[in-house]
């Protein structure tokens, strides 16, 4: 047994099944034993930040890692997007780099070579550097450690490519356990006695939650309380949306895509509480809230993250919901009792944000409101048996406001770091994951143009998605002259950017997909309805539809400045 052999079985060991990468000649050894993992799933990518996009859809979806892999040097350097991205999200990912000398000396201009310790050690839970086969087991159990943490991310093991097939040792290796820390119970008594005297009191959701698997309790505690329930984006999901205390995403007290009902339980609360949310600081806008805040997290370093909490509680989302279900039950029966006005206020609000956004939703107009295809897609899938990925830019916006996901993996929203064209690789990831399950992907224009090569890998490697393609490039140029800016915006490469009117559709349609081209509304429907026969049959379909160029966010309708940036 080499040393790569013996790092092959100890993912075997710890239950590893997805491997991604693009081929090199110094990641020989680790591919081979990793492909010796019995019923593995491999997606053999065109780009490497793929390949670790597709790891992370993978966790998303499983809670275990994918394994990535590439040549070392530039291969390794390209997959620093995926891995950067992965890293903002907290989603743990397996990376192995090669190295192509135990004892090299980098700056000399050797062939391939990257410190990959120094590239990757600042953007990921863990990067190390293997020198001898003595190491092994140990590096790989600290790598495990790492990767079950209950706040995760993607470690980096940088492996020579000597060392890989000098003998190694029979392993030692048990799988690592996945901890769930409890909190001291004192604190939960203090965050119960705020919950119990709050009068507005809401529950705001971040993707701490979904990693720790903590939907069941939260769903208990929700209703056994009258708590009303907002995710943040990367969270959506984890509490159904179509439950009646669900306010959708947003809230807090003015996040990106907040919805009506969202806002407004955010702006009346005299009690926020937070669990297993990060609080990336640009999703947060206004003013701090006046409301108390009780928050969760099994990270230390989230607590009091953003402004200090009223009462701060260090650990694990499914089991502290669970120590706080415990001491809820003997609250005063009265207490317990369905707060009055609660749904009914939810779904007042409700209604209202669907009768603002209804005109976007049913829109006539041409280009296609991008909208439209959101609201035509719900209405044709089954939202139990579906997962929906989305990029970053507009095509965010355009699909997370509405779509209403009812199971914890149903949509996986991204977005701290935000890196354009995740969508394609994440989507094919939580395809591997889910076979029976039918993966959405939203894309758009310029994101695609990053990432659509991949669109081959979804077809040779017959893990069929579904990519709905908005491409506004014509209406983006169009209205070029009347734009007044905005993040990210600049006049004169507007031109560059959005020119060349290009048929995105047809380079996928080369590259082996089913494609079509949508200008007209009234044709979206059928489209997506072959298109998801297409999938349904095994094959990869792209439905390209021509849109316009719509704001995205949509806080002018809540009467504040929405903004159109990127
Ligand atoms: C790797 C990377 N490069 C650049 C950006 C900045 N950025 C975010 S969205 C976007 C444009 C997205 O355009 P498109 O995919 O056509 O979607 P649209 O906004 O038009 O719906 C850019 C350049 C980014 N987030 N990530
Ligand atoms: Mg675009």
């Amino acid at each position: 047994m080499n040393v790569a052999e013996q790092i092959g079985e100890i993912c075997r060991i710890e239950g590893l099944r997805f491997i991604a990468g693009v081929m090199g000649g110094s990641a020989t050894h680790i591919v081979r034993a990793l492909d010796a993992i019995p019923g593995r799933t491999a997606l053999y990518c065109r780009q490497e930040r793929v390949a670790v996009d597709a790891c992370d859809g993978f966790a998303r979806v499983t809670g275990d890692p994918g394994i990535v892999f590439t040549d070392a040097g530039p291969g390794a350097a390209n997959a620093m997007v995926g891995i950067l991205n992965s890293w903002g999200d907290s989603v743990p990912v397996l990376f192995f780099a090669p190295i192509q000398d135990r004892f090299e000396v980098f700056g000399q201009r050797f062939t391939k070579e990257l410190p990959v310790v120094d590239v990757y050690g600042p953007v990921s839970q863990w990067t190390t550097k293997l020198v001898d086969p003595s190491q092994v087991d140990m590096v790989m159990r600290n790598a495990f450690t790492q990767l079950r943490a209950a706040r995760s991310g993607p470690v980096v093991i940088g492996i020579p490519r000597d060392l890989a097939r000098l003998e190694g040792r029979p392993t030692t290796h048990t799988r690592v356990p996945r901890h769930r820390a409890a909190a001291d119970p004192r604190d939960v008594e203090r965050a119960l006695a705020l919950i119990a005297a709050a009068e507005r009191p809401y529950l705001y959701v971040g993707a701490g939650a979904r990693s720790s698997g903590a939907s069941a309790e939260l769903r208990e505690l929700a209703e056994l309380l009258t708590l009303p329930v907002a995710t943040t984006l990367n969270a959506k999901g984890v509490f159904p949306e179509t439950h009646p205390l669900s306010l959708g995403i947003g809230g807090f007290p003015r996040a990106t895509y907040s919805t009506l009902q969202a806002e407004k339980f955010a702006a009346e609360a005299d009690l926020i509480i937070a669990i297993g949310c990060g609080f990336k600081r640009d999703a947060v806008k206004g003013p701090t809230p006046t409301a108390k805040l009780v928050q969760v997290d099994a990270d230390p370093g989230a607590l009091d993250h953003l402004y200090p909490a009223d009462v701060s509680v260090l650990g694990d989302a499914k089991t502290v919901l669970a120590q706080l279900l415990d001491c809820a039950r003997s609250l005063p029966k009265e207490r317990l009792k369905e707060r009055a006005g609660v749904k009914q206020r939810i779904k007042t609000l409700k209604d209202e944000w669907w009768t603002l956004t209804r005109p976007m939703l049913t829109s006539t107009a041409t280009p296609i409101d991008p909208f439209r295809v959101t609201w035509e897609l719900s209405q044709l899938v089954d939202h139990d048996r579906s997962i929906v990925t989305h990029d970053a830019g507009g095509t965010r916006g355009y699909i997370c406001q509405h779509w209403e996901t009812t199971s914890p993996t149903g949509f996986l929203g991204y977005g701290v770091q935000s890196a354009m064209g995740w969508a394609i690789g994440a989507a094919m990831g939580a395809k591997a994951a889910a076979p029976d399950k039918t993966v959405i992907c939203y894309v758009g224009d310029e994101a695609f143009c990053e990432v659509g090569m991949d669109i081959e890998t979804s077809v040779v490697c017959e893990t069929p998605i579904l990519v709905v393609l908005l491409n506004n490039r014509a209406d983006s140029l169009a209205q070029l002259k009347t734009m007044k800016g905005g993040r990210g915006f600049n006049p004169t490469l507007g031109t560059v950017r959005w020119g060349g009117n290009g048929r995105l559709g047809d380079v996928a349609k080369a590259l082996g997909a089913e494609t079509e081209r949508v200008e007209d509304p009234e044709a979206i429907k059928p489209a997506l309805q072959r298109a998801l026969r297409t999938v349904d049959g095994g094959r990869t379909a792209v439905v390209e539809v021509i849109t316009a160029r719509t704001p995205h966010i949509l806080g002018h309708l809540l009467g504040h400045e929405g903004g159109s940036g990127e």
